[in-house]
Formats: C-alpha cells, sequence, structure tokens
C-alpha cells in the first residue's frame, strides 16, 4: 500500500530517491487508475510544500527547478498507469497550452498524458504560448475543445487574453475551454470566460468526456 502522506512529505523534502523508490513499487502492485490518480494528487500536494517553503524564503529557485525535474521523473514512472481508457478509438481533439508569460508545463503534461490515454488528441502547443498561437491553431484544426494551463497568477490574465482573442477572431462559439492549473478558481473562470475550470487534470478529462459524449 502505498503511504500517500509519506509521498506528499517526501515530494516536499525533495527526496528523490525516496519518490521513485515508492513510486515503481506501487506501480509494481498493480494499482487502479483511481489509487494512481491519487498518488499523482499527494505528488500535487507535496509541490504546494515546496512552493509554500519557496515563499517563506527556506528554498530557492534551484530547489523548485530540481522539484520540477523531480515530479517529472515522478510522473514517467506514473504513466503507464494513470489513465486507462482505449486510447486506439479517437473520442475528439484538444488543442491545450500553457499560457503566455508562464513556463510551468507539469501539469499541463499530467493532463495530456491523462487525456490522451484517454482517446484525445491533444495538440500541445508547450509553454509561455501568446493569445495568437492558440486562435491559429484553434483555426487550423477545428478542435473540440482548448485546454489552458497556467500557475502563475499573472497566468489567469493572459487566460482571459487568449478567450478573447478567439472571440475576435469568431471562433471562440466553435469550442468549449478549460482552464487548468493552481491557481484557477469558478470566479476566475467566469471572469476568464471559460466553460469550466479545475485544479485536478482527471476531473479535467471526465469534464472533456462529458462534453463529447462519451462519459
Ligand atoms: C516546480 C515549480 C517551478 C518550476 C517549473 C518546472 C516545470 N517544468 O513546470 C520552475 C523552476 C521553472 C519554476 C519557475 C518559477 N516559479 Co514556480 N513553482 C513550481 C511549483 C513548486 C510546482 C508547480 C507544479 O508543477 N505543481 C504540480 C502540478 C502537478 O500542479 P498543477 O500545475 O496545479 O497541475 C495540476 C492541475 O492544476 C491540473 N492542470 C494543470 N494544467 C491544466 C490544464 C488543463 C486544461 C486541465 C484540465 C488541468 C490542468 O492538472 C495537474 C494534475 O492534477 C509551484 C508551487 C505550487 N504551489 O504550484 C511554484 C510556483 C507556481 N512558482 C512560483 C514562482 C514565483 C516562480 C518563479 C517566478 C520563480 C523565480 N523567481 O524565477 C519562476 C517563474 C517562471 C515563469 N515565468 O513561469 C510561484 C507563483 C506565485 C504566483 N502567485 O504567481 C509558486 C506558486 C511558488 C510559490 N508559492 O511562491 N517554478
Amino acid at each position: 500500500m502505498l503511504d500517500l502522506k509519506a509521498l506528499t512529505e517526501a515530494v516536499g523534502e525533495l527526496d528523490e530517491e525516496k519518490v521513485l523508490a515508492d513510486l515503481k513499487e506501487f506501480v509494481a502492485s498493480n494499482p487502479t487508475e483511481e489509487q494512481a490518480q491519487e498518488a499523482v494528487a499527494a505528488c500535487q500536494a507535496g509541490m504546494a510544500i515546496v512552493g509554500d517553503l519557496f515563499e517563506q524564503g527556506e528554498y530557492f529557485v534551484g530547489d523548485l527547478i530540481f522539484a520540477g525535474e523531480l515530479l517529472t521523473n515522478a510522473i514517467e514512472v506514473l504513466k503507464p498507469v494513470i489513465g486507462g481508457g482505449d486510447s486506439a478509438k479517437k473520442v475528439g481533439t484538444i488543442v491545450l497550452g500553457t499560457v503566455a508569460g508562464d513556463l510551468h508545463d507539469i501539469g499541463k503534461n499530467i493532463f495530456k498524458s491523462m487525456a490522451e490515454a484517454a482517446g484525445f488528441e491533444v495538440i500541445d502547443l508547450g509553454i509561455d504560448q501568446p493569445a495568437s498561437a492558440f486562435v491559429e491553431k484553434v483555426k487550423e484544426v477545428k478542435p473540440d475543445i482548448v485546454g489552458m494551463s497556467g500557475v502563475l497568477t499573472l497566468a489567469l490574465e493572459s487566460m482571459k487574453d487568449t478567450v478573447d482573442a478567439l472571440k475576435e477572431a469568431g471562433v471562440r462559439d466553435d469550442v468549449k475551454i478549460i482552464i487548468g492549473g493552481n491557481p484557477v478558481t469558478k470566479e476566475a473562470s467566469d471572469q476568464i470566460g471559460s466553460d469550466a475550470y479545475t485544479t485536478n487534470a482527471a476531473e479535467g478529462v471526465k469534464i472533456c468526456q462529458g462534453w463529447v459524449g462519451v462519459a
């Protein structure tokens, strides 16, 4: 049994050796998708501890970088078990990206892996993407869904700019828009003009499945 609390603490303490060893043992025990998603949530909670310690001046930018690498490696271990589904059958298309000014991509990548496992084709624009990049890709591929990720407070502004740009280009009503990342809230989502928001990738996938009628 994976000790979720100990996992959160180990991520917070940047104890990569313990995190990876525990997760490898966990994956070998043939966990359910739900258990794997709990492990992702525990890692996410550990990253919140890292963020708090950074804010308190106990961790520095180097620690944030290390934390980012640690979590990327952790998710790599979990990948085979985070999200089942029949990935051979395409259920819809998502244009996804981290919005302008924001370089954080771990949460975006987790959502991408889970959405792909659920059968979505995900076109990943990458990080620090201006509104124009979303608009161009939406015009080009006509996706069902646009997913925007961001963890900086300033990302909320960029998300709003992106929705406004989609409106100006006349394509806003052709897509559903979901936003994700630590600072998103219902209030922010209402202001931004998105259709849904979440701080949980698994929940995000469920919302998208509902939109394309496979939930
Ligand atoms: C790791 C990290 C970094 C790494 C990122 C590495 C990478 N490749 O992403 C690096 C070192 C690059 C970094 C840099 C900086 N960071 Co930083 N970072 C973090 C940290 C510790 C963890 C972020 C993370 O990966 N969380 C874990 C993931 C899994 O969570 P998540 O992103 O929320 O994603 C989940 C859901 O939200 C959802 N999701 C995410 N996106 C999407 C999208 C869709 C469509 C859907 C459906 C779902 C979804 O799915 C995920 C899984 O459930 C956070 C602390 C925190 N509390 O978040 C600070 C934090 C975000 N960083 C912060 C800061 C200040 C910085 C820097 C300015 C530091 C500096 N002085 O240089 C720079 C800014 C760079 C920039 N312009 O973006 C602040 C932001 C403050 C603010 N309010 O804006 C935070 C909050 C730390 C803090 N408490 O002070 N950082």
